[in-house]
C-alpha cells in the first residue's frame, strides 16, 4: 500500500504567495489546503489554489511541440521545434533586421523562477527593439514613479497594511485580487484588522466592491478622474498647515514646487469632475493628516487610465509629505532575501526611460520595451523596422491588451510566430508552432519578485512535486535552448544552481541562506518585519527623493487640458464610461478551464445600476449589445447597484469563443472579451500604459 505523502510549496497563481500544504499519492493530488506554518500566509489561502489540481491534470494541457500545417495541428519533435523557430529567427532577421522579430512577456512569466532567469538573456540574444509585455497594460506608471523619485524602478513601496491607522484604497480590489504590488495573503483579514485596532479603511472606486463591502467607507468616482482627486487632497493636505519637516527633510528635493502647484486644485473646483463631493474630499485629507499613522495605495485602476502615471507618482508625494514614507504604518520598503533592487541598483541598473520611441505612434521606451497597446499597429503598419514575427512567452494579448480584434488581424498576417504557452489557446491558435512548457506543481519555484513586494521578509523555496514526463520541457529549458542556438552559447546551470549563487549576495548573512537550507525548511523562512531603510537606497544621480519630477509636472497640462477644458465628444455619442472587474475564480485570460473555478454562475455579465436600466428599460439578464468606436459585444446585463450611474463593468479575460483554440470547458463558458471594446489609441501618453478605466460605450437593445 503505497502512502499518502505530503508537499509543502508556495502557490504561484496570483501575487499573494499563499503556502500550501498538498497531500498526494502517487502522481495525484488528494487536498490542497493552507500551510499554517508559513511565515507570510499563515494557513491562509482562496478558491484558485484548489485549481492547481485541475491544471496539473488538464488533459487540454499542451505536452509536446505542435505546428500549424495545412491538415491541422500536428505534433512534432522538439529538435524539429527547435530547428525550425532558429531558422525562422535567424531568416527574418536576416532579410528584415532585428527588430522584425518582437516578444511579448505574459503575466504567468513574473510567477515562472525559470522564465524570470532564463527570459532576460533570450530576449537579449535576438538584439530587437520591438519588446512587449504586459507590464504596459498594468503596473508601467509604478516602475516610472519610482524610477523618477527614487532612482530605481523596482524600488515601489509597499503600504504597511498591518501597522498603519488609515488605509486609502484607489483603484484596487484586494477583495477580488487579494493584492498586488503589495503581496499580503489573507488582504481582506487585514482590512477588518485595521478597522478593530480603530482605525479606518477608505476605498475610491466606480463600483462599489468586495473591498468596499469591507471598507470604513466608500466612495463611487468617475472613473479616469484619480488624478484630480490627488490633487485636491494635496491642496487640503498643504492647507491645513502640515509640518513640513520630516525624518526624510534633508532627503527630499522639490516641495516648495509641488505646494505650489497644488494650490491650483482645490476641490470646490474638482469635485464636480470627480463625483466626490468637496466637503468628503476635504475630510478624506483631513483624516489622513490627523492619523497616527496613515497610507495611499492606488494599483490597476489607477494605473491604467489616461493619467496613470500622474496618479502613481501623486500617491507617493502624499506618502512622503505626510510623513508616512518609509515609516511603520505607512508605505515601506522590503529587504527580501534575494534582493533584486539592491543587487541591480548597486550595478547601476536602476531601469531606462524613453532612450527611444516607437515606430509608429512615438511612444516612449521603458526599459527595452514599447507600449504594448501599440503592438498590432507596429505589425500592421509597413516601413522598415516593421515586426515579421512574434514569439509570445506566457502570453494571451489577443484578450488581455487593447484591441485585441486588431491585434488577431496583425497576427494573423504575420511571416511567423512561436508561442511557448501551455494551451492551444486565442493568442497562440496564431503561432506556427508552439512550443510548451511544464507549470506549477512540476516546477521548483522560488519567487524573485513577490519576496520583493510582499508586507513582510521571508524567504521560501518550492520543491518540484510531479516530475514532469520524459518528453516535456521546462519554460527555462526551453527558452536556454533558444538563446543557445541563437548565440552559440549555452548557459549550463540549473534555475536551482543560479539561486543558490544569489543567496551569496543576500544581506541576512546570519541566516545562512542557501537552496539545501530552504528545502530543510519547506514552509519557508522568516526575516522579520519591513524596517525603515529607504535613505540607504535611493539611486537618483543625487541621492536626492525627488517629489517634483519635472516629467510628471510637464504633463499637468495634459490634464488640465482633458479633464477642464475638453468637450467630450465621446461622451455625447457614447454615454457610459466602461471598466474591469476581476472575480476571486477567475486569472486573468487562462485559468477557465478548470472545472472547480467554473462552478457558479455566469461571470462574465455587464453590470449597470438600476437606475440605468430603468432609464433604459433593461431587465435584469437582459442580452445587451455594448459598442465602442473600436468594436462590439453581447452580453447579458446583471442590474446591481454596486455600479455608480453611468458606467458598466466587464471582466477582462473571457471571449473564448474564437475558432481553433483547445480549451473546451473555458469555450463552454466563453463570454466575451472586453478588450474588443477598449482602444489601442487611448492611452497615457506620458508613461505609454494601456488605459482600460472609463472606455467610452453605448448600449443598444
Ligand atoms: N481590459 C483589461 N485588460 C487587461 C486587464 C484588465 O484589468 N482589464 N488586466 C491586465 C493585466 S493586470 C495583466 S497582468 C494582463 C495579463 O495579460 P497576459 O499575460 O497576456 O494574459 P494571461 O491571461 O495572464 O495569459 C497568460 C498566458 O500564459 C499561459 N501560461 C500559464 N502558465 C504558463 C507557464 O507556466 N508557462 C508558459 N509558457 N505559459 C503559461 C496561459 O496559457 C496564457 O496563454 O492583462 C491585462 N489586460
Ligand atoms: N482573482 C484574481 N486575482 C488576480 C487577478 C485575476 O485576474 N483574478 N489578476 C492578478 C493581476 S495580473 C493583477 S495586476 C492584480 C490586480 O489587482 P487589483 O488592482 O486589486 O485589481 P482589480 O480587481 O482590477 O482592481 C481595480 C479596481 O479599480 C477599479 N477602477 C476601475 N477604474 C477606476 C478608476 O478610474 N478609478 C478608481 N479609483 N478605480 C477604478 C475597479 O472597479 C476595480 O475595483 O490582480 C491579480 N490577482
Ligand atoms: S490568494 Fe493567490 S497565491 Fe493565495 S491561494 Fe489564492 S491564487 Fe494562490
Ligand atoms: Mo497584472
Amino acid at each position: 500500500m503505497l502512502e499518502n505523502k505530503i508537499h509543502y510549496r508556495t502557490c504561484n497563481l496570483c501575487e499573494a504567495m499563499c503556502g500550501l500544504k498538498i497531500t498526494y499519492k502517487e502522481k495525484k493530488v488528494i487536498s490542497i489546503v493552507g500551510d499554517k506554518k508559513d511565515p507570510l500566509s499563515k494557513g491562509y489561502i482562496c478558491p484558485k489554489s484548489q485549481a492547481l489540481k485541475d491544471l496539473y491534470e488538464d488533459s487540454d494541457r499542451l505536452k509536446t511541440p505542435i505546428k500549424r500545417t495545412e491538415n491541422g495541428w500536428e505534433k512534432i519533435s522538439w529538435t524539429e521545434a527547435f530547428d525550425e523557430v532558429e531558422y525562422q529567427i535567424k531568416k527574418i532577421q536576416e532579410k528584415y533586421g532585428n527588430d522584425a522579430v518582437a516578444t511579448y512577456q505574459g503575466n504567468p512569466n513574473v510567477h515562472n523562477l525559470g522564465a524570470m532567469l532564463y527570459g532576460g538573456p533570450f530576449l537579449k540574444s535576438l538584439k530587437t527593439k520591438q519588446k512587449y509585455s504586459a507590464t504596459s497594460a498594468d503596473q508601467l506608471p509604478h516602475h516610472i514613479a519610482s524610477l523618477k523619485m527614487f532612482g530605481h524602478q523596482m524600488l515601489i513601496p509597499i503600504p504597511d497594511i498591518e501597522r498603519t491607522d488609515y488605509l486609502l484604497i484607489l483603484g484596487a480590489n484586494p477583495g477580488a485580487s487579494n493584492g498586488s504590488l503589495l503581496t499580503a495573503p489573507g488582504f481582506s483579514k487585514k482590512i477588518k484588522n485595521i478597522q478593530k485596532r480603530g482605525g479606518e479603511v477608505i476605498n475610491i472606486d466606480p463600483r462599489y466592491t468586495e473591498t468596499s463591502k469591507i471598507s470604513s467607507n466608500h466612495f463611487f468616482i468617475n472613473p479616469g478622474k484619480d488624478a484630480l482627486l490627488l490633487l485636491s487632497l494635496l491642496h487640503v493636505i498643504f492647507e491645513q498647515g502640515i509640518d513640513e519637516k520630516t525624518h526624510l527633510s534633508n532627503h527630499l528635493k522639490g516641495l516648495n514646487e509641488i505646494k505650489e502647484i497644488v494650490k491650483k486644485y482645490p476641490p470646490q473646483k474638482t469635485a464636480s469632475i470627480i463625483g466626490i463631493d468637496d466637503f468628503e474630499i476635504q475630510k478624506i485629507a483631513k483624516d489622513f493628516i490627523n492619523s497616527e499613522t496613515a497610507v495611499c495605495y492606488g494599483r490597476m485602476g489607477v494605473s491604467t487610465q489616461e493619467f496613470g502615471g500622474i496618479c502613481q507618482w501623486l500617491i507617493n508625494v502624499i506618502n512622503i509629505v505626510t510623513n508616512n514614507m518609509d515609516k511603520v504604518g505607512g508605505a515601506m520598503f522590503t529587504k527580501p532575501a534575494i534582493d533584486l533592487v539592491f543587487m541591480t541598483g548597486m550595478q547601476g541598473k536602476v531601469g531606462n526611460f524613453d532612450r527611444y520611441r516607437s515606430r509608429v505612434h512615438d511612444l516612449p521606451e521603458y526599459s527595452g520595451e514599447l507600449p504594448v497597446a501599440t503592438l498590432a499597429d507596429e505589425m500592421l503598419v509597413k516601413g522598415e523596422g516593421q515586426i515579421k514575427m512574434l514569439i509570445s512567452t506566457a502570453g494571451n494579448p489577443v484578450l488581455s491588451t487593447p484591441n485585441g480584434k486588431k491585434l488577431e488581424k496583425a497576427l494573423e498576417q504575420l511571416d511567423y510566430m512561436v508561442s511557448i504557452d501551455i494551451y492551444l489557446n486565442e493568442t497562440s491558435k496564431y503561432a506556427n508552432i508552439i512550443l510548451p512548457s511544464t507549470n506549477g506543481l512540476e516546477t521548483l519555484h522560488y519567487d524573485l519578485v513577490f519576496h520583493q513586494l510582499a508586507i513582510r521578509n521571508t524567504a521560501k523555496l518550492s520543491e518540484v512535486l510531479f516530475e514532469k514526463d520524459e518528453n516535456q520541457k521546462h519554460d527555462w529549458q526551453i527558452l536556454n535552448e533558444l538563446t543557445e542556438r541563437i548565440t552559440g552559447n549555452k548557459n549550463s546551470l540549473t534555475p536551482e544552481k543560479m539561486l543558490d549563487s544569489m543567496f551569496q549576495f543576500s544581506s541576512y548573512k546570519d541566516a545562512n541562506l542557501s537552496v539545501k537550507k530552504l528545502k530543510d525548511n519547506p514552509s519557508g523562512l522568516d526575516l522579520g518585519a519591513l524596517q525603515p531603510h529607504l535613505t540607504k537606497r535611493i539611486f537618483t544621480t543625487d541621492k536626492k527623493i525627488n517629489i517634483s519630477p519635472k516629467f510628471f509636472i510637464d504633463d499637468l497640462k495634459r490634464l488640465d487640458q482633458e479633464l477642464f477644458y475638453v468637450v467630450d465628444e465621446d461622451k455625447i455619442n457614447y454615454p457610459f464610461a466602461l471598466i474591469g472587474r476581476r472575480h476571486l475564480r477567475n486569472n486573468n485570460s487562462w485559468m477557465h478551464n478548470s472545472e472547480l473555478l467554473m462552478k457558479g454562475k455566469n461571470r462574465c455579465t455587464v453590470l449597470m445600476s438600476s437606475k440605468d436600466a430603468n432609464n433604459l428599460s433593461i431587465t435584469n439578464h437582459q442580452q445587451i449589445r455594448i459598442i465602442s468606436n473600436v468594436g462590439s459585444i453581447e452580453l447579458p446585463v446583471e442590474i446591481s447597484d454596486e455600479m455608480k450611474e453611468g458606467v458598466l463593468s466587464i471582466p477582462h479575460g473571457f471571449g473564448h469563443n474564437r475558432e481553433g483554440t483547445k480549451i473546451k470547458l473555458a469555450e463552454e463558458n466563453a463570454g466575451e472579451s472586453i478588450n474588443d471594446l477598449t482602444d489601442d489609441h487611448k492611452i497615457d501618453r506620458l508613461t505609454g500604459n494601456a488605459n482600460f478605466s472609463g472606455t467610452r460605450v453605448k448600449v443598444r437593445l
